[in-house]
């Protein structure tokens, strides 16, 4: 029986075994706790109202959800952004997390300068594991949260993303303003699924 045929739950679910997780294009959200990845999948993609994302918990463990977007169907790979989580997902669940990526978005809170350094940490691994483990993978960086910052600082704020994090090495890693009370982050899903 091929897993399509398998009953699949559509709603979120726990990962413990990934090795079941040929469907549709696979989509890994990754980044600082509380930074917004649950917030963008929810509104993006399940059209929940941006203003109640403030009720959403933390993401505890990597969390998967099957869902139909534009005709596409998607895999999306939520990965909770407290350290345990990060490191469970870059260490032990490491190759099931990053193989046959379709697209990595790496969501950074553009509000929370101080966070920028470790951010980077995490950012640079999930470039390397990308690479080894889904090189056709695209991946994007996410300068979240932007309606926090006045209009006319946000090309700065973006400039200074782009030098903290380095992205002259990576000329394939874009990066794009996104906030889920503007349209950017549906612009954002948009380009990236193209
Ligand atoms: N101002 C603003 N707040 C946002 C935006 N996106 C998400 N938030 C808020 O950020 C907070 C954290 O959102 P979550 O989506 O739970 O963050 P997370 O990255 O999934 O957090 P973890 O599951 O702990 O990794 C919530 O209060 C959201 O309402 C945004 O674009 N702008
Ligand atoms: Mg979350």
């Amino acid at each position: 029986m091929s897993y399509l045929e398998e009953e699949i739950p559509k709603e979120d679910v726990l990962i413990k075994d990934l090795d079941k997780s040929d469907f549709g294009s696979k989509l890994l959200f990754l980044g600082l706790a509380q930074t917004g990845k649950s917030s963008i999948i929810q509104v993006v993609f399940e059209n929940r109202d941006p203003a109640t994302t403030k009720d959403i918990p933390a993401t505890v463990g990597v969390r998967r959800r099957l869902m139909d977007f534009s005709g596409l169907s998607l895999n999306v790979y939520d990965v909770g952004g407290q350290i345990t989580y990060l490191e469970e997902a870059f260490v032990d669940l490491r190759e099931s997390i990053f193989s046959k990526i379709k697209s990595l978005f790496f969501v950074v809170d553009t509000s929370k300068y101080g966070d920028f350094e470790k951010a980077k940490m995490y950012f640079v691994r999930a470039v390397k594991n990308l690479k080894d483990y889904s090189p056709h993978g695209k991946m994007v960086l996410l300068a979240h949260k932007m309606d926090l910052v006045p209009k006319e600082e946000r090309d700065k704020a973006i400039e200074f993303i782009s030098e903290v994090f380095e992205l002259e090495k990576y000329l394939d890693i874009k990066v794009l303003g996104t906030s889920i009370f503007e349209d950017s982050i549906l612009d954002a899903v948009e380009k990236v699924l193209k």
